[in-house]
């Protein structure tokens, strides 16, 4: 079956609800008395549905029906599957009728969900290999749930292409009690529709909204009220106080330390700064219920030391369905404050890090079951604490560790000897967010680094043999002007010619919980669209003082073009795809 559920329906056990039964002479099949509703119900089995039926004693498992049915038919019978497939769905119906009973061994608590990719890309985009990547963050709350004893599943219905309606299915077979939906700004509107799919098979499931967008725009997440809570920063303790408040307690989720209340006006009532990208965000949940402001708000969200989390239950999904199999996350957050950037809303302005043991026993871990040999750190910022990377490279040769690996790297940190130990211990892909090609620009956009840093870096990794440099670009920031932007295309320009193997543009997104979002209309920035699919980087959906929609998307296209010249390809999709911004 292919999904990413792990799925054992064939295991099913179906068990004989009712004693009452006899063989129907007209017919040849059964009839079969139920005694499920008071009333004594008739039902009429033809000759297959008979022979079902008395297979159906507890030991017997749906495939094993099916292979006897199988047998019967003397291999003039369909295909296994098919015959499983309808074997499932005749006991199903009889479950319903309360003719036949089994025990829940597909049903789990919790199922956590990725929504569909947004609409605005094709439906084959999802073979793009740097999109197609393990949820780690669901995953992280899953090993915390099921370390405390809760049965949890993850469907992934991006890697699988999947529908928002494909939900349905996956209630039905996992038949959970809160689902847990993820969301970017992009995937939002699949989300929602994912909820609605999930209220609509049944209104008595929870439906949690997290991840960037919810996190950007709690409020109007859970206005949407197709969210009965909205987790805002990370998720793995609110999901675990919310399973134990909802299914464990007393059902009451006012229980829940970090919970934040929706007013009966439907404002946020606590706490109010949640918004700011700045301060420090609430970890928590909020309900859509009309609560009232709670008098003393949520206690101050705890940070989740990372070493204290169980590995991310990788083990939920089909590994095989992505390309970036390895993936893995050594750190969260980062202490700049890059006024365009969501990450730290979400995980914090703080830079909290795993030991350099935990991760390499990850890798290792990794390495011995699926047999992986390139891992992806998908950390904000790797290289941000020098002496950890030099622990890390350290590490890697003393364990005596054979893989390689790529990072996003902090340009300003990246130190010729550095550079050296990453790439003697293994690195092989770095990434840069360059954004801006003067220093006036980069200051601008906060970034905390120089154009000579940025030069210096990437020489540094081009210099070690560092394969892929990889140097990210956007423009449309608050302050560009046609003429800052032709210098950040200069830039990347002569970063290529100093060693940078690929160039990406993006155009400025102002995502919910940034800077420029939060304070768009000091900085002059005008959104165009809160069509949610549309914030995908390569879509103008903001026009600022100096720089309208028309001549962005001109410069979008300019600088694109320039970029592909270095790159010696030609100008096909994919070769747009190689240039405009993944991250
Ligand atoms: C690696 C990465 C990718 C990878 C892999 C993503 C993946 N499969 O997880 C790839 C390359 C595929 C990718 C793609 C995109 N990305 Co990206 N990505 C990141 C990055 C750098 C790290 C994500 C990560 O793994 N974090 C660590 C884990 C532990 O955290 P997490 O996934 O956020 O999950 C935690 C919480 O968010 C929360 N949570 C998440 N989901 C849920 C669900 C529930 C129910 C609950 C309770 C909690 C919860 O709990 C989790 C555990 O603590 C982040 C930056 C960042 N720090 O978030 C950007 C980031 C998430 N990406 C971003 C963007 C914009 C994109 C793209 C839209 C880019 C594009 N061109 O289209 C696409 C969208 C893809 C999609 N389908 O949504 C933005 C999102 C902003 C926004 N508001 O949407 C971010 C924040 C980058 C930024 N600097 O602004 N991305
Ligand atoms: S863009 Fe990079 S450096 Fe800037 S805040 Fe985000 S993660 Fe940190």
């Amino acid at each position: 079956m292919a999904n990413a559920l792990r799925v054992t329906f064939p295991s099913i056990r179906p068990k004989r609800a009712s004693d009452l039964w006899a063989t129907d002479r007209d017919t040849g099949g059964l009839k079969v008395l139920s005694d499920a509703r008071l009333a004594l119900d008739e039902f009429s089995l033809d000759e297959m549905g008979g022979f079902i039926w008395e297979q159906c004693d507890g030991k017997n498992t749906v495939r094993s029906i099916a292979a006897r049915i199988a047998e019967a038919c003397n291999g003039s019978a369909p295909r296994h599957e098919e015959i499983e497939k309808d074997v499932l769905g005749f006991v199903r119906e009889l479950r319903r009728d309360g003719l036949l009973r089994w025990d829940e061994e597909n049903a789990v608590d919790v199922l956590l969900v990725v929504p569909p990719f947004p609409t605005t890309y094709s439906a084959n985009a999802v073979e793009t290999p740097e999109y197609s990547s393990p949820p780690l963050g669901l995953c992280y709350i899953a090993s915390g749930l099921r370390d405390h004893g809760f049965r949890v599943a993850i469907t992934d219905l991006h890697v699988t292409a999947g529908q928002p309606e494909d939900i349905v299915r996956a209630c039905r077979q996992n038949r959970p009690r809160i689902v847990g939906i993820t969301a970017t700004t992009p995937t939002f509107p699949n989300a929602l529709q994912v909820a609605r799919f999930v209220k609509a098979w049944s209104d008595d499931v929870i439906t949690v909204l997290g991840g960037a967008h919810a996190t950007g725009l709690p409020g109007s997440c859970a206005r949407s009220g197709a969210f009965d809570f909205v987790c805002v920063g990370e998720g793995e303790q609110p999901m675990l106080e919310l399973a134990e408040a909802l299914l464990r307690n007393n059902g009451d989720a006012k229980s829940v330390p970090h919970f934040l209340l929706l007013s009966e006006t439907g404002e946020v009532v606590q706490p109010s700064d949640c918004h700011t990208a700045s301060a420090p965000v609430a970890l928590g949940l909020m309900s859509r219920d009309n609560g009232k402001a709670a008098s003393s708000g949520p206690p101050a969200p705890k940070r989740v030391n990372l070493d204290e989390l169980p590995l991310p239950a990788r083990d939920l999904l089909d590994l095989d369905r992505y390309y970036q199999k390895g993936a893995i996350i050594s750190s969260r957050g980062c202490p700049i404050d890059c006024n365009f950037c969501a990450c730290a809303a979400i995980v914090g302005r703080t830079y909290r890090v795993h030991s350099v043991k935990y991760v390499l026993d990850e890798i290792e871990h990794l390495m011995r079951t699926y047999g992986y040999r390139f891992f992806d750190f998908h950390d904000d910022t790797f290289n941000l604490q020098k002496h950890r990377v030099f622990d890390f490279c350290r590490a890697v040769h003393e364990r005596e560790l054979d893989f390689e690996w790529g990072c996003f790297c902090r340009a300003a940190q990246l130190t010729p000897e550095m550079a050296e130990a990453m790439a003697g211990a293994g690195c092989r892909v770095v990434q840069f967010g360059v954004e801006a090609g003067s220093d006036v620009m980069l200051k601008s956009i906060k970034k905390a680094t120089s154009v000579r840093q940025i030069e210096e870096a990437v020489q540094s990794a081009a210099g070690v043999g560092i394969q892929q440099i990889v140097c990210g670009f956007i423009i449309g920031h608050a302050d560009d002007t046609e003429e800052s932007v032709r210098d950040t295309i200069n830039f990347g320009l002569r970063l290529r010619e100093l060693g940078a193997t690929r160039l990406t543009l993006s155009l400025l997104t102002p995502y919910p919980g940034t800077e420029v979002y939060i304070r768009r209309k000091e900085l002059g920035i005008e959104l165009l669209t809160r069509d949610w699919e549309q914030y995908i980087f390569s879509r103008v959906v903001m026009e600022t003082k100096h720089l309208k929609r028309g001549r962005l998307r001109e410069l979008y296209v300019d600088g694109i073009c320039k970029f592909l010249s270095t790159l010696n390809q030609d100008k096909s999709a994919s070769a747009f795809r190689e240039a405009s911004h993944v991250v």
